[in-house]
């Protein structure tokens, strides 16, 4: 489909440009674009991978490294990785992305903030004007259980327009479950946010961008693990390779 080979495109194209030649620690996120990237490194051939450590996001990308014959690596173990590839679910003009549709936000961001870069793969459909408005299930947040029917009442406070905690669907009665034990609660904020470059650590005076206020803010609620906005004030900038339609990548 266009969609599929939009994804191989912006995946291949990543690997080809950005792994790093004498990597030795390699993060590989979840969901179905980063699938290309597993397949793209694995076509590096063995002379260049068996000296790699692949470092997993979730039960989903540890299978994918290792029914790729990769070496197999983990987070708690190695906090120092040299790149780290995952997909998104919606990417603003300045590169803040939403993160958390399969479920696997909290280490998809333990394991991009341990990598010295971090390259974000994705289809078209991906693209957005402003976070929250394309992708409609809004911002995806890890809870622990017993706080999530708190949080929903204060992400209403915060804005957000009838969150929800998932739910399992047709695989599993009740709520979603993480790797991790937790609640997801999806949170829509229709409205979206104005996009803007995110304030660098390096300067906190800088005012926060709409997205960063949220995002601090979400971390102060108790009972919040992580939530799924990605941005690039907070560490070394995100590079992003969207495959289009037409078949080109941007
Ligand atoms: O949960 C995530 O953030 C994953 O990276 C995922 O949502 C990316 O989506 P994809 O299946 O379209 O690559």
């Amino acid at each position: 489909s266009v969609v599929e080979s939009a994804k191989r495109q912006a995946a291949y194209r990543a690997v080809d440009e950005h792994f790093p030649p004498h990597a030795r620690f390699v993060g590989i996120g979840s969901g179905s674009t980063v699938v290309f990237v597993v397949e793209r490194i694995v076509q590096l051939g063995r002379d260049t991978t068996d000296s790699i450590t692949f470092i997993p996001t979730g039960y989903q990308s540890k299978e994918l490294i290792i029914n790729g014959g990769l070496k197999l690596g983990s987070i708690d173990r190695y906090t120092e990785l040299d790149i780290a590839f995952d997909g998104a679910d919606e990417v603003d003009p300045y590169l803040n992305c939403i993160k958390g549709g399969g479920a696997c936000l909290f280490q998809e961001k333990l394991v991009a903030i341990c990598a010295k870069k971090f390259v974000v793969v994705a289809d078209y459909r991906k693209i957005s004007p402003s976070l929250s408005t394309h992708y409609t299930p809004g911002i995806p947040i890890e809870v622990v259980p017993p706080a999530a029917n708190y949080i929903l009442s204060r992400l209403t406070t915060l804005g957000a327009v009838s969150p929800v905690i998932r739910m399992g669907g047709a695989s599993k009665a009740g709520p979603c479950i993480t790797d991790n034990g937790n609640f997801i609660i999806d949170a829509p904020f229709p409205d979206g946010f104005i996009p803007s470059p995110s304030s660098p650590l390096s300067h906190p005076h800088k005012p926060l961008s709409p997205v960063e206020e949220l995002a601090r803010a979400l971390k102060g609620i108790v009972g919040v693990v992580e939530h799924g906005i990605f941005w690039n004030g907070d560490r070394k900038p995100i590079i992003a390779y969207f495959g289009m339609e037409d078949g080109r990548v941007e």
